[in-house]
């Protein structure tokens, strides 16, 4: 399958994925201490399962405040590439941070949202995702117009790589299985800040 930077897949064409397998490619191709931020649960779970950096933020318990607080790491520390990873039920209760991201436009940030249609971790009751929603068209329509769909593996691959090199704010939604997270997050809200905090060098 081929895609355009902008995307010319649309969501229901994409194919559907796992994503532990894409957390892994991503953190693959992470170099220059890049800030990691995985939303409330299964997101900063496989993050936590593909290998733990210093640069990386846990949010344990609320919903949608990956972006939020990738945006506000990406605006103090513009020299580093900020990365968000957020499920679509969290994105979708908070999709006012997608115009805020476009108004404030920092390069240095990208958003990858794991779109399972489902509210997975609390027993998966659907998301408007599944059926109606679109969560690319909305990140355009705020204004967001680097945001496209992830047609397969080698094409989140392919959108991650020109997000890290030509800069942003860009959006990559990846349809997702229900497959479980492979593992949990070690609760220790206080041990997670202070790591975070030295690991962008702030403390
Ligand atoms: C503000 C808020 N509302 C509700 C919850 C309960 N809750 C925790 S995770 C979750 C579902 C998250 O769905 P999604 O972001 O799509 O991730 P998934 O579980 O599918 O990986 C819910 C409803 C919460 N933690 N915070």
């Amino acid at each position: 399958m081929t895609s355009s930077r902008t995307g010319a897949v649309s969501a229901h064409n994409a194919k559907v994925m796992n994503r532990f397998e894409l957390t892994k490619r991503l953190v693959g191709q992470l170099r220059h201490d890049e800030a990691v931020i995985g939303g409330i649960g299964n997101a900063n779970f496989d993050l936590w399962e593909s290998g733990q950096r210093p640069q990386n933020f846990y949010m344990l318990g609320s919903m949608g405040l990956a972006i939020p607080i990738a945006l506000g790491t990406a605006i103090a520390q513009p020299q580093r590439h900020v990365i968000a990873l957020e499920g679509d039920g969290s994105l979708l209760m908070q999709l006012g941070c997608l115009a805020t991201v476009a108004a404030q436009a920092p390069r240095n940030l990208t958003i990858v949202v794991w779109d399972n249609g489902i509210y997975q971790i609390t027993g998966g009751q659907p998301t408007a995702s599944a059926a109606t929603a679109d969560l690319v068209a909305i990140a355009r329509g705020a204004g967001v117009e680097k945001s496209a769909w992830a047609a397969d593996e080698a094409d989140f691959e392919r959108l991650f790589a020109a997000a890290l090199r030509e800069g942003g704010p860009s959006l990559i939604a990846a349809r997702i299985d229900d497959k479980p997270a492979v593992g949990t997050t070690e609760r220790d809200p206080v041990q997670i800040r202070e790591r975070f905090m030295r690991g962008l060098g702030v403390k």
